[in-house]
């Protein structure tokens, strides 16, 4: 049973002022696994002065120091990466090998990633008469959701301590072990007191105490748009930067010269894990209307093929976090068989030899866009087939979204995926699974604003200053 009754502030482990707790459910067995302590307004005010005066330190703080700072803490994060993975699975239900190599393994990808950039990256750049500069923002408030609860902070978190920031940082309720284990990382590998702090709590409470505190300079926020909305106007008042990465419902482009059993298997099978719970998933999968029947039968294949259980075994799929998100997911299914879309596998309810959890049928549908089941985001394990007839109709469909988080093109023809890639409307496109830790991640329209990941991560966090007619440097 774990018991989280203290918030990391000023660099000490201190009592909350609230007085609230919360208990913690191990999705895979329904049973509760912990508790946690649910802070309020007065603990945010207390780390929001920790931060402000910690930035007026380490916002002057050299580069040679940050670095210091992200390889201690790059050994701390390799020394208790188990722990991570476990805490993982303990929390949101991923496959315990699953949620080592991705979960973990992200986390460290980020934050090597980190720190190549910081060894250059460019704070100051002279151009023409103008020296500009690239300043920390300040105090900033990081919100995160539990669905990759490691990676949603590292994002955050590694560039915030890489470009002079300090934060608050207030992780989901569902999924507080691995954020309380890398504010012990933190606090092992040395990081000045105030730098980095952790509240937990209710996001109507902790967040919103940061959305609207005037010493706050930034919120940066992952989650649903509902909420990111509300962000917006809490931050409004104080005119301070909202970084927003929200839902997404990303079109998987399969061209006609692909092979559909490898590629259309991969495209569902890719769907399934993480239990579904990724915002740039590909949960409209775009098949050629005249290989229907083929692209059917390997989806088919794939979704029965996702081998569900309990996550410490070996599996492909855990459970989905909580009972609402069950909930909400059954209701889209069963949304689905009433709007007439057709169930290619899966369905509602419990997969039939699973008898406590929140185990979702790995489900895929064909359906048409206009569909809620096309239209909203499921958050779960759910994929709807689409047809196409052209490359035009295709890019039609695929465009036809108010996301525009992500997209994917499979087949032969690089030049083809390309020209697709270039026509969709949202912030990344992956061409037959291509992958890159240094690009940029976030979204078009309904996904958010702003970038993580790599260089444009770091430029979330930072100020433009520009300086005229200093004496040049060069
Ligand atoms: P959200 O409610 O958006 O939660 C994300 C984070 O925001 C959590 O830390 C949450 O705290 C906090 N929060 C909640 N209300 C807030 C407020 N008024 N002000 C500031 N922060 C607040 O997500 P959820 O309820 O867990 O999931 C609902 C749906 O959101 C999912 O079904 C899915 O569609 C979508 N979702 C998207 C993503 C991504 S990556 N795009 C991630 C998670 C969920 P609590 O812990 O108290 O809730």
């Amino acid at each position: 049973m774990r018991d989280l009754s203290k918030f990391y502030i000023d660099g000490q482990w201190v009592d909350p002022i609230g007085t609230g707790r919360a208990e913690v459910i191990n999705p895979a067995t329904e049973a509760v696994s912990g508790s946690i302590a649910l802070g309020s307004e007065a603990d945010v005010d207390r780390a929001v002065a920790a931060a402000r005066r910690a930035f007026a330190t380490w916002g002057e703080s050299s580069r040679e120091e940050r670095l210091e700072l992200l390889l201690s803490v790059q050994a701390e994060y390799a020394r208790r990466s188990e722990e991570l993975a476990d805490a993982v699975t303990e929390e949101m239900g991923a496959p315990r090998a699953f949620a080592g190599q991705l979960h973990v393994g992200l986390g460290s990808w980020h934050l090597q990633a980190a720190i190549e950039l910081l060894r250059g990256f460019a704070f100051e750049e002279q151009r023409g008469a103008t020296l500009l500069r690239r300043e920390p923002i300040g105090v900033c408030g990081l919100i995160t959701p539990w669905n990759w609860p490691i990676n949603q902070v590292a994002v955050k978190v590694f560039p915030v301590l890489a470009t002079g920031c300090t934060a608050i940082l207030k992780p989901a309720q569902l999924s507080p072990y691995s954020a309380q284990i890398l504010a012990e990382i933190l606090d092992a590998a040395g990081t000045p007191a105030g730098v980095f702090n952790l509240v937990q709590g209710k996001g109507s409470v902790i967040g919103t105490a940061l959305s609207r505190h005037a010493d706050v300079d930034m919120i940066s926020f992952t989650g649903s748009e509902e909420v990111g909305v509300q962000i917006q106007r809490d931050a409004a008042e104080t005119v301070k930067r909202v970084g927003l990465e929200l839902g997404g419902k990303s079109a998987w482009v399969i061209l006609d010269d692909a092979s559909l059993s490898r590629n259309v298997g991969e495209a569902t099978a890719t769907m399934m894990s993480n239990s579904g719970q990724t915002c740039s998933a590909g949960s409209r999968l775009l098949v050629p209307a005249a290989r229907l029947e083929e692209a059917l039968a390997a989806s088919r294949g794939a979704a029965e093929a996702v081998v569900t259980g309990n996550p410490a075994g070996n599996v492909a799929m855990g459970p989905v976090v909580s009972k609402a998100q069950f909930n909400v997911i059954q209701s889209y299914i069963e949304k689905g068989v009433a709007e007439g879309a057709t169930l290619v596998a899966g369905g509602p309810g419990r997969p039939e030899d699973l008898e406590a959890g929140y185990f979702v049928r790995p489900t895929v549908f064909l359906g048409t866009n206009d569909m809620a089941i096309a239209r909203e985001e499921i958050f779960g394990p759910v994929q709807t087939i689409i047809p196409y007839t052209d490359i035009d109709d295709a890019v039609a469909i695929a465009n036809d979204s108010n996301f525009g988080l992500s997209g994917y093109v499979s087949g032969e023809d690089a030049e083809v995926a390309a020209g697709i890639a270039r026509r969709l409307r949202t912030g990344s496109v992956r061409i037959n699974g291509g992958f890159d830790i240094a690009a940029p991640f976030g979204g078009y329209k309904r996904s958010g604003n702003g970038r993580e990941w790599g260089e444009y991560g770091f430029l979330e966090y930072l100020e433009i200053k520009a300086v005229i007619g200093a004496p040049s440097a060069a």
